[in-house]
């Protein structure tokens, strides 16, 4: 049996191929395929970023990141896998094969800040069911909403932004919505949110309210109610407001290039703001910043540690 801790790191998946779109959404949906209007809609978004999206590549880059700072750390003593939500290699695709290796410890990291039942609870529940029976012993990174390198990265950046947009500039503090019942069932996603916007905001001396807000976005395509408020219905709202000329959204639920943020955001959002006649600009994405992937690498590092 090798010594070699796996490091899972788990991501949203993306399709690779236009052919990919379809299985892509049917997995999305839990089996359930899309209509045919919801699937050009899809198609649509895909094209209008260039026919696919960039995800695969950042996804990749990150691990090659962590992989780097964690030899950093440890040489020799990491090796990192990608397990996908959505697409190929599929979690527990991943850890069949680490088991076929021989590997008997497995730490799980997941490419999205913010803890939730949706979010990292879903993908670390699969990394655990998926290697129990193989006798792998799992270790899971949960929440980095206020991983100091990550609050630093977007504080910096949206440091610059700042100067450079009108004075009346508000900021937005953004997350991929979910369904509105996760409240009631007691999840933290919304604290977690939050817990980054005020980290961010208390660096830079802003003030909520005045300086910055909460918004939702990417709502999914159901009829149930979603976390709100909507970034396009704050765009409407700030649009009609004579004391703000422009805002800066911080997606700070994601942490890549993806459709979410090149689509909803560079496109959608940035038409919307167009046509309200406020300034629009976005905080960069983490993609594969060295600084906060040798910060997750250190977290990788103590929860092997914590392992045993
Ligand atoms: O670039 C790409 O190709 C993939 C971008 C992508 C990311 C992403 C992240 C999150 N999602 C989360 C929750 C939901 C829930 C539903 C849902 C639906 C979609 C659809 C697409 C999609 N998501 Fe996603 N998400 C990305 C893409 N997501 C495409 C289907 C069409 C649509 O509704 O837009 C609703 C499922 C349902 O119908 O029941 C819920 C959360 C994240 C952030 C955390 C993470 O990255 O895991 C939460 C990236």
């Amino acid at each position: 049996m090798t010594t070699r801790t796996a490091v899972v790191l788990m991501a949203y998946g993306t399709p690779t191929s236009a052919d990919q779109i379809e299985p892509y959404y049917t997995d999305i949906r839990r089996g359930r395929p899309p209509t045919p209007e919801l699937l050009a809609e899809l198609t649509g978004r895909y094209e209008a970023i260039g026919g696919l999206s960039p995800l695969a590549e950042r996804t990749e880059a990150q691990r090659a990141g962590l992989a780097a700072a964690l030899e950093a750390i440890a040489p020799g003593e990491y090796e990192v896998v990608i397990g996908l939500k959505h697409a190929d290699p599929k979690i527990e695709a991943t850890v069949d094969a680490l088991a076929a290796q021989g590997v008997g410890r497995a730490v799980g990291i997941v490419l999205a800040p913010h803890d939730s039942t949706y979010s990292i609870g879903q993908y670390l529940d699969r990394l655990t069911a998926a290697a129990e029976p193989h006798g792998i012993a799992v270790g899971g990174v949960r929440s980095w909403a206020t991983e100091p390198a990550f609050v630093s990265f977007i504080a910096d950046d949206l440091a610059a932004r700042l100067a450079a947009a009108p004075d009346a500039t508000r900021v937005l503090f953004t997350a991929h919505s979910l369904p509105e019942r996760i409240i009631a069932a007691g999840d933290i996603y919304p604290d977690e949110l939050r817990s980054t916007a005020e980290a961010v905001a208390e660096r830079l001396g802003l003030a909520e309210g005045s300086d910055w807000q909460i918004a939702w976005q990417s709502a999914g395509r159901t009829p149930e109610p979603w976390l709100g408020p909507d970034v396009l219905e704050v765009l409407d709202t700030l649009g009609s407001d004579d004391t703000v000329d422009g805002v800066i959204v911080s997606a700070v639920g994601f942490v890549a290039d993806h459709l979410e943020v090149l689509y909803d955001l560079d496109i959608e959002a940035a038409q919307r703001a167009d046509e309200l006649g406020l300034a629009f600009d976005r905080t960069a994405c983490v993609n594969d910043d060295p600084t906060v992937l040798a910060a997750l690498a250190a977290r990788v590092h103590d929860e092997a540690a914590r392992l045993g």
